[in-house]
């Protein structure tokens, strides 16, 4: 059955696939499969190498690079889903690659429903590296992930035991705002103020100041850049302007 599903999305150009039992799967923060899943028995996870687009200093080329990315991660994870419904006769459902993110005071829309990277990690695709990402044994950081939740009662894949960061510290040293700084854990919004500088937190500077604002200045905000930025980073969904922790990792850059 294993060998099956992993052909299939071979086959659709997906880099590399791992199956996690749902007991293998722990992510502390993240709410219970079972709550989005009554009789969720595995994850079948998918790892997709990006392209160099990140390394662009060129913001547009970087995150244009993310879309392509993301728009074929989110298509092979549908056929993937499909043929398990279909050909398995299984029941199956899509986790979000990004979003929608659950939004709530205690959460700030930080935690997935399902945590890609520990459903990676229980799926034998990699361990986490200084930067709080997933490092692929071969493909090192620049891995994004998708998944589904299934009713197949597959075994987890071997997890990978051996420490994949090298502890170079580029990272953390190329983190812009010093959200890397304590071991363990990614400060969340140093790393936005930095990387979605046009996300949440700057929509709503911009709506509050314009509440407080003249007739006559207002029409001077939505006619200012920052307002065009807004717009543009607004129909993207989350435009990224910093990959740095995910470009700088030199882990499995030699590999294709
Ligand atoms: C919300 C989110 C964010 C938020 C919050 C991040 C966060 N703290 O989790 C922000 C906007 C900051 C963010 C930033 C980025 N993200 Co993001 N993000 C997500 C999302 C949607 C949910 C993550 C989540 O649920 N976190 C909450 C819980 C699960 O995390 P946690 O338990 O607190 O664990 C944290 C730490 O405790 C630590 N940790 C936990 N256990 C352990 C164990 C060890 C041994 C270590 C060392 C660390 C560690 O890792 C986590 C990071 O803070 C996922 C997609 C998904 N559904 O999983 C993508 C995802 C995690 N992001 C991804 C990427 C690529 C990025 C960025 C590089 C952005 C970019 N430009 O591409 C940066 C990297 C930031 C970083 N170095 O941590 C990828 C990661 C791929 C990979 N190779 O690991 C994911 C999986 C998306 C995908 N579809 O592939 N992200």
């Amino acid at each position: 059955m294993k060998g099956k599903i992993k052909e299939f999305a071979l086959g659709l150009g997906i880099d590399d696939v791992g199956i996690a039992s749902v007991k293998d799967y722990k992510s502390p923060k993240s709410p219970n499969l079972e709550s989005i899943f009554p009789g969720a028995k595995s994850l079948v996870v998918l790892a997709y190498k990006t392209l160099s687009n990140c390394e662009s200093n060129n913001m547009q080329i970087a995150m244009s690079g993310r879309l392509d990315e993301m728009q074929f991660t989110r298509s092979s994870n549908y056929r993937v889903a499909r043929f398990l419904e279909k050909e398995l006769k299984a029941k199956a459902m899509t986790v979000p690659p990004s979003y929608p993110l659950h939004m709530s005071y205690e959460t700030k829309g930080t935690i997935g429903d399902v945590s890609l990277r520990h459903a990676a990690i229980a799926a034998g695709l990699g361990n986490f590296g200084r930067h709080n990402l997933v490092i692929h044994p071969k493909m090192g950081s620049r891995v994004i992930f998708t998944a589904m939740v299934t009713d197949l009662d597959l075994p987890s894949d071997p997890p990978v035991t051996e420490k994949l960061c090298t502890d170079c510290n580029l990272c953390v040293e190329s983190c812009p705002g010093g959200a890397l700084n304590e071991e363990g854990k990614t400060d969340d919004m140093k790393c936005l103020k930095n990387s979605q500088p046009y996300g949440i937190g700057g929509a709503i500077r911009f709506w509050t100041k314009f509440a407080e604002s003249t007739t006559e200045d207002q029409k001077k905000m939505v006619k200012d850049v920052n307002f065009w930025r807004l717009y543009q980073a607004g129909f993207i969904g989350f435009q990224y302007f910093c990959f740095n922790c995910f470009k700088s990792c030199p882990v499995g850059q030699n590999e294709s």
